[in-house]
This record gives C-alpha cells, structure tokens and sequence, in this order.
C-alpha cells in the first residue's frame, strides 16, 4: 500500500521497521502545537502497533536534554518535530551505544546524517511549507500500519461519542497532521500545500477532515459572531476590524438573527450556508467601498479545515482554533494536557487547557498594556523594554509584536525585549514587520550575532527571532544588535 507522500516511503518502511524491532520505545518530542500533534500521532501508532513506549517533552533538545535521554534505560528513542537539527550530539551518543535514534523532524538537520532519519529535506521536499513535524509523524505512522495490517481495531471512522476510532491504517491521525502543520504556520497562504496536501486528501478519504473555502478569520467555531470581525485585524476592514460598535451595527444592518434562543451570540459555525455567504457579501461589499486592496480582500477567504469528528462550536473542530489551545499548553509547560487533549481526553485535558487559553490571553493583554503605559527606548534603528519578571519569557515575545504600533511603539524600526528567564539567563525575543523585511532586516542574524557578542546563543525566522544571553550583558547586546540592524536596513 502507497504511502501519503511517495518520496518518503521507503525511509519510513525502514524507520517503521526498526521501531518494531523495540522491545518498548522511548518517544521524545517537542513542545509546541506541531510537537504535540507529532507525539499523539507517534503516539498512537506505537500502541497500535502493540510497542510499550514511554513519552517525555522539551522546549528544546540541548545537549543536556539529549544527555538525559541517553541515561535512561530506553535502546530506541523515537524524535518527533526536533532530532534532525540536533544530529551532531544525538550522533555521539549514539556512536556511544546509548540508544539507536529514529528520527521524524521536518527542520534542518545538522552536518550530520543517522539511519533512520525521516526527513522531508533530505527528499527535496520544504519542510517549512510543505511538511510539519506531524506531518513526518503521520507518514511514519502509516508506515508502521503497513507494517502490522490488523493489529488495530477494524477500518471504522467515526464513534458515536464524535470521537474517531482507530483505524487500522491511521489515516484517521491525518487530522491531527493537519492541525501539525496549521500550528507551524503552514497553511499561511491560504491553505496547505504538497505533502500537506496529500495528508489532507487521507484525513477527507477517512472521514476525519472536511475543507472548504471559508471566511478566513480566527474563532470561527468559538467566537460571538460581533468578535469574530472586530477582531479580524489581519485584513483590516475600515469600521469593523479593532472596532467594537461597528462590527455590531454592520452585522445588525443585515438582517441576520444574531442571537441563538438562549440569548447568546451566534457563532460563525452555528449559521446556515445562507447567512454565511450574506455576511460575507456584505465584507467584502464593504472592504471594496472602502478601499481596502484587491490583494488584502482575497485574504479573507481560504481554505477551512474542519475537523468533522468534533462537536459544532468547540475549538477541537477547527484546525486554526485547535492548535492554539496546542500552544497555549506548551507556553505554560503543559504537554501533558496538550497532549491529552490530542489523544481525546475531553474532560479534565480540554477544560484545562481552555483554562490555559483564556490565562494566557489574559496575560497578552496585561503584557500589551505593561509595555504601552511604560514605553520603550529608541536606539537609532531598533527600540527596546526589559520586562524582568513582569511578563512571562514564553510570552514576551508575542507580546512585543502586538504592542507595536500603539503609541509610542514604532513599526518602522524592530523592537526587542527582555525578561528575566532563571536567576542568571535573559530571554531576549525580537519581532520585526514585514516592510522591514522586505528592506533587508534579518533578525535571525541579529539575534544570532548580537548574543554571540555577549556569550549567549540564538536564532529565528527574519521576521521573529530569540536568544537567551547572560543576565547584566543587556545593554551590550542592545548596543551590538542596533548596529547590525543599522547595517541591514542602510
Ligand atoms: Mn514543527
């Protein structure tokens, strides 16, 4: 039987293989949406496929955490979204006879190469657009049913309870690939695309996934209809987005029944395809009368994915919606609820991790208020705040890219902030725009260099990046890290 993507087939046959040669297996992964949803899907192929495993999270896989793993007791160690860019320690370890890695990451992997190493870039394909950590995960998962035709429950899709049963085959894990890859900012065009897209095709095949064009705005199972668009800013409609009264009168002026018969607001989910393509008609009547580009009122239609095994209005339903109440869990260290949550604990993982969610919005909007009422330093080309203990190091970052903008918050120069991470260590998280970008800031460069400067580590995307550098080395790093900004935007 094929494989979800062809490319990868044989080396997840011969990764499959060697996992089932295990007598338990060590199952290590990331912590963040797309590592949650890689470790539930290894997860479950493992125990579908009768291997005892054990799981363990890190933030990140330093050479401490890989030492630690190598401790154990565990002969097999299976990497999920991370191993490939740590190849080089991974390697001595295992040169040392401490474990044999198997490793399903989708980042780039170090000057180094292992065995059983599943890994789209080693195939020519983009791991950062085309394939996500789950996604690797998933086709290793349908590797090992091929494996084991039948050790599994039968070839049913969906349980009464709307939870899916396990398939023999796992496709029905191709839902959790999919929220995988939307966590990792995959699907940010639009929609997914390559090997995603193959993996969709599964989840639709095995009756998990439903996609469709939609109305592309965040909270479309959970938010009040008025919320769903005053807080749709990403496209930014004149009167509706960031504006409270007038996403009411706009809907109001519709006609629309806007509430259910208890009284509450009526959520996107809830209405008909009728009233779904009235408002939406009426959006972009309004984008166009205001004048908002062609190019930005595209944007707000894409491809929706709906997880259709998962009650109406919940966020578990949609992938966008499900893999930020992922990530709120793995800002707050909760795996383990992240992780539940995955693997269809709907009580005690989901409440939490709800609760996680609202917390952590809470503390995004105490953040944006912290910064914007003590303000900022200007250097020449960047600006800068050091919230020490005030906001948290998991968040500082999210924090400082959505304070830009208020008053006085540049958007035409970086902004970098600090917070105290332990006793001796200062997270340092840099957000830049996509302006400046496309002027030649590189912050993966700046944070790199500039705490190199100062004996730290770091690293990132050009438009975000973070690194951790000695506590009382700040005001160096600032210095270092203007200069190179300077150059990069002359
Ligand atoms: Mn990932």
């Amino acid at each position: 039987m094929a494989g979800p993507v062809p490319e990868l087939e044989d080396r997840a046959t011969r990764c499959a293989r060697r996992l089932c040669e295990a007598d338990r297996v060590l199952l290590a992964s990331h912590i963040d949406a797309d590592g949650l949803t890689s470790a539930a899907i290894a997860a479950q192929a493992l125990e579908r496929a009768g291997l005892p495993f054990e799981t363990v999270f890190e933030k990140q896989l330093d050479e401490e955490a890989i030492a630690a793993i190598a401790a154990t007791d565990y002969d097999t160690v299976l990497f999920t979204d991370f191993g490939s860019g740590q190849l080089d320690v991974i390697g001595e370890h295992e040169d040392a006879g401490a474990f044999t890695p198997v490793i399903a990451d989708h980042h780039q992997p170090a000057d180094r190469d292992t065995e059983y190493h599943l890994n789209p870039l080693l195939f020519g394909i983009d791991g950062a657009s085309e394939l996500s950590g789950a996604g690797a995960s998933y086709v290793l998962a349908r590797a090992l049913a091929d494996l084991e035709p039948g050790v599994a429950a039968d070839g049913g899709a969906t349980g009464a309870a709307g939870t899916t049963t396990a398939r023999a085959d796992n496709r029905d894990l191709a839902a959790l690939a999919v929220v995988g890859a939307v966590g990792d900012m995959q699907a940010s065009g639009g929609e997914l695309q390559g090997a995603n897209e193959r993996i969709v095709e599964e989840g639709v095949d095995a009756g998990v996934l439903e996609t469709g064009k939609d109305l592309a705005l965040y909270g479309k199972q959970t938010r009040p209809l008025p919320k769903l668009l005053e807080y749709a800013t990403d496209v930014g409609i004149p009167g509706i987005s960031g504006d409270e009264a007038g996403s009411l009168r706009f809907l109001e002026d519709l006609d629309l029944e806007l509430r259910r018969e208890d009284g509450e607001w009526r959520r996107w989910s809830g209405l008909t395809s009728e009233e779904k393509q009235t408002v939406a008609s009426a959006l972009v009547r309004r984008a166009v009368s205001r004048g908002v580009p062609a190019k930005k009122i595209d944007q707000l239609v894409g491809t929706s994915y709906v997880l259709s095994a998962e009650p109406v209005g919940t966020e578990l339903r949609d992938a966008s919606e499900f893999s930020t109440l992922l990530n709120a869990t793995a800002r707050y260290e909760r795996a383990d609820v992240g992780l539940g949550v995955c693997l269809g604990n709907r009580s005690d993982a989901l409440e939490r991790a709800r609760k996680l969610l609202r917390n952590h919005r809470r503390n995004l909007s105490e953040g944006i208020d912290l910064v914007t009422r003590e303000g900022v330093t200007h250097e020449a080309h960047l600006q800068w705040f050091h919230a020490e203990d005030r906001i948290r190091e998991t968040i500082v970052g999210i924090v400082a890219g959505m304070a830009m903008g208020n008053e006085g918050i540049s958007r035409s120069k970086p902004i970098v902030a600090f917070a105290e991470k332990t006793d001796d260590e200062v997270k340092v998280s840099a957000r830049g725009t996509h302006g400046l970008v496309r002027d030649g800031l590189d912050l993966s460069t700046v944070m790199t260099e500039a705490s190199r400067a100062v004996d730290g580590d770091g690293g990132g995307h050009d438009v975000a990046a973070g690194a951790t550098v000695p506590a009382g080395r700040e005001a160096e790093f600032v210095e270092r890290a203007d200069e190179i900004v300077g150059e990069q935007l002359s």
